[in-house]
């Protein structure tokens, strides 16, 4: 046994004792009213998930395991000290709940370079066999679906392993997939955007930076970026689309292919992870409508009013918790203020957030005007080189099986059982509040 794996359940079964405990003895305890607003409205505010990994506060943003996302760039081990936070460091932080050292964070990056040796050949297969021109959401997906074939979980449960130990296998192969996404991911871009010219990994990288060198970046500038983007998408707590749906996947003992598979359908729509890709054609629409690379504010301001009048949302701004700035976001602007400060796709974002909030706040009806995460992120790849927009939600995917994955993990540490709310119909609802 790793010494990872060790710990984590060494910190894991008094934690699961804990949730039995509190179930047992406080069970009856009312924690929250239900409004039928908040049925009607997709849940909003309704606590009904334990996630451990990240909490969202609504005015502050993502804090992982307590920590910000300006504090994690202080605190997570880097490769250099000017660089990014590693990854690796994150999910260990997620997983144990408690920062990393540097050797635990090279354990990590050469434990999942080990581990993705083996891919298994059908794999390939399977995404050669689906058109290049599909999504490359199409052929992530298909390719994680057919790492199941792979799957701990499922031989141990076959196996008939007592269900106190199924975190165990559902570690291993939480530990297989994380490792072997950068190579699908990459696998997917060459083969799309690249004509099929592979680029083997280099094991004695990072992840997140052979993630970049596989797809053909070798720069430090870019492994940087990868890095940063890798942390700022991992999580952002239970209730979100991916990781709701990995979670209550998993709950059905679903392999963590099948739990990470379904949560990456959710990923793939465009309110939620492919608003990334989205924002880039809105940016491109106006250049292309104005027919100039570099519109002025009040241009960008006419532009977004009408995209609102069409009724259309203008991507990359509002979220469902969210009431301020989004500190992925402000992370972003600062690595391109840093570093990039006259790219001309920064320079546009930056006009897009002068003008959109007020227009928002304009409708009356959106709650949040500010923008999230999308709104800068494709800007920031594109102004690298990683122009192939349908990839950005692809790299969402892989950065967000670290977060996600981690719960499945702890999910079944703690036991949860199969999740399975009530519906009601319109009549019941209608004669509960006395509708007349
Ligand atoms: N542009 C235009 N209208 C918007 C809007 C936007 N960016 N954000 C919200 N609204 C509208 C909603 O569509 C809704 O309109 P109706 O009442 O006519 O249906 C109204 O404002 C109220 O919505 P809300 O309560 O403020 O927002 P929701 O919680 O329902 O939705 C979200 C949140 C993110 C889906 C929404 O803000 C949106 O569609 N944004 C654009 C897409 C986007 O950027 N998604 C990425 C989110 C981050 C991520 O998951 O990656």
């Amino acid at each position: 046994m790793d010494y990872i794996k060790e710990k984590l359940i060494t910190i894991g079964r008094p934690q699961a004792e804990l949730v039995k405990k509190l179930q047992k003895e406080y069970g009856d305890k009312v924690i929250q009213e239900v409004t039928l607003d908040q049925v009607f409205s997709g849940m909003r505010g309704v606590v009904s998930l334990l996630t451990c990994t990240s909490k969202l506060d609504p005015e502050e943003g993502i804090r992982f395991r307590g920590y910000s996302i300006p504090e994690l760039r202080e605190k997570l081990p880097k490769l250099k000290e000017d660089g990014e936070p590693l990854p690796e460091g994150l999910f260990y932080l997620m997983l144990l709940g408690e920062l990393p050292s540097h050797d635990d964070v090279k354990f990590l990056s050469q434990n999942w370079a080990e581990r993705a040796k083996n891919i298994p050949p059908h794999v390939f297969n399977v995404i050669d066999s689906v058109p290049k021109s599909a999504h490359p959401m199409i052929q992530f997906n298909v390719a994680i679906l057919a790492m199941s074939t792979e799957s701990h979980f499922r031989r141990a449960f076959l196996a008939g392993l007592d269900k106190k130990e199924y975190w165990d296998p559902m570690y291993e192969g939480v530990m297989d997939l994380i490792s072997r996404l950068p190579i699908i991911a990459a696998y997917i871009y060459r083969r799309v955007f690249h004509n099929e010219q592979y680029i083997d990994p280099d094991p004695s990288l990072d992840w997140a930076g052979n993630l970049a060198h596989m797809m053909g970046f070798d720069s430090e500038e870019v492994k940087r970026l990868m890095r940063l983007y890798m942390v700022i998408h991992a999580d952002h707590e239970g209730g979100n689309v991916s990781a709701h749906t990995t979670h209550l996947v998993g709950s059905a003992l679903s392999n963590p292919y099948y739990s990470f598979s379904a949560g990456m359908n959710g990923l793939a729509g465009p309110l939620h992870g492919m608003a990334n890709q989205n924002v880039m054609h809105w940016l491109e629409k106006m250049m292309d409508e104005l027919g100039t690379d570099s519109p002025t504010t009040e241009q960008v301001r006419e532009f977004a009013k009408k995209t609102l009048d069409s009724g259309n949302v203008i991507p990359g701004y509002g979220h469902a918790v969210l009431r301020k700035t989004d500190p992925r976001f402000t992370v972003q602007l600062d690595f391109a203020n840093k570093y990039i400060p006259d790219a001309p796709l920064i320079k546009l974002v930056k006009q897009v957030y002068e003008v959109v909030p007020e227009i928002l706040v304009q409708t009356g009806k959106v709650k949040n005007p500010w923008p999230n995460v999308d709104a800068i992120s494709g800007s920031l790849l594109s102004s690298y080189g990683i122009t192939e927009y349908p990839v950005y939600t692809m790299l969402f995917g892989v950065s967000r099986a670290l977060g996600v994955l981690t719960q499945l993990i702890w999910d079944r540490i703690y036991g949860l059982p199969i999740e399975r709310p009530k519906s009601q119909t319109l009549d019941w609802f209608m004669e509960k509040v006395g509708f007349k």
